[in-house]
């Protein structure tokens, strides 16, 4: 990996495990999602992972909704925009590896099945080569979610199997505090980076709850990216509860440019992620 410079800071700012119920700030419509995208990209957002939800808050990989999201994002931003093949631990398969079709900049791949809370979120091998090779042919850049060391290992596998991904480049992301992941401490951070295969090129990390503001702090200093939302995180500091994810992206910005790592564009973010040209 080349030296880290400039900061690239992922916005997650849905999720499919939050209830708008309890969390009416959660970003669930479009209009909401856009208007929060646009905030985070002003804040020094250049990556959003997206999650969508139906007319009732719930999650939905329905395919129209997913083409209309990508097309309102590059309309109102210019920000890399990832869709979640993860979906909700509910979502088939099927509807996870047709999520490629709405033709986003990038998708997240996890490297295999880990427990998530008191569910499953599955990811059997033959799913992760359908999903790399699928978004290898239709030119989409995969994220590798990396929840566990394990997942990092079986990247390696996936590597050795299936070559490099579309654009050649290899950009992980360490989902750290999951129930049934790996902690959110720095040892286990320190641990998976050095497990990394050589062809990694970027990485990013995201500490879930409590663990998020520890893990963004280590990752800069390990020369790693940032993820940050309200897919991860709630709690901005003790007793107050994020009002918006533009928060989050402005403490990350704050965060990365006092550690001389200020937030890339992203333009910049698109030529480190190779995605297609817009
Ligand atoms: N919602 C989780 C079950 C991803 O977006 O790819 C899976 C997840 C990972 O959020
Ligand atoms: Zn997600």
């Amino acid at each position: 990996m080349s030296v880290v410079t400039k900061t690239l800071i992922t916005v997650a700012p849905t999720g499919a495990e939050l209830s708008k119920t309890e969390f009416p700030q959660l970003p669930t419509t479009l209009d909401e999602l856009v208007a929060e995208a646009k905030a985070a990209q002003a804040a020094g957002a250049a990556l959003i992972h997206v999650h969508i939800r139906d007319d009732d808050a719930r999650p939905t990989l329905d395919l129209g909704r997913l083409r209309a999201t990508v097309a309102a994002l590059r309309e109102s931003t210019t920000l890399v925009v990832q869709l979640s093949t993860g979906g909700s631990v509910k979502d088939p398969l099927e509807a996870r590896l047709a999520v490629l079709d709405a033709a986003p900049d990038s998708c997240s791949l996890t490297c295999g099945t880990v427990n998530f809370g008191d569910d499953v979120f599955l990811n059997p091998w033959p799913f992760m080569v359908d999903l790399f090779e699928k978004a290898r042919d239709l030119q989409v850049v995969p994220e590798f979610e990396l929840f566990d060391l394990g997942q990092v290992h079986a990247l390696r596998r996936l590597l050795d199997t299936c070559g490099l991904p579309f654009g050649g480049r290899v950009h992980c992301d360490f989902v750290m505090g999951v129930p049934g992941g790996m902690p959110g401490t720095v040892e286990a951070l320190v641990a998976a980076v050095q497990a990394l295969p050589a062809e990694v090129t970027s990485w990013s990390a995201t500490g879930i709850g409590r663990a998020h503001l520890p893990v963004a702090a280590a990752a800069l200093a390990l020369g790693g990216h940032l993820r940050v939302g309200m897919e991860d995180n709630l709690v901005y500091a003790r007793g107050r509860v994020v009002q918006s994810n533009a928060e989050l992206v402005e403490r990350a910005s704050r965060l990365a440019t006092e550690m001389q790592r200020p937030p890339m564009s992203t333009a910049e973010a698109r030529e480190l992620l190779a995605v297609r040209a817009a």
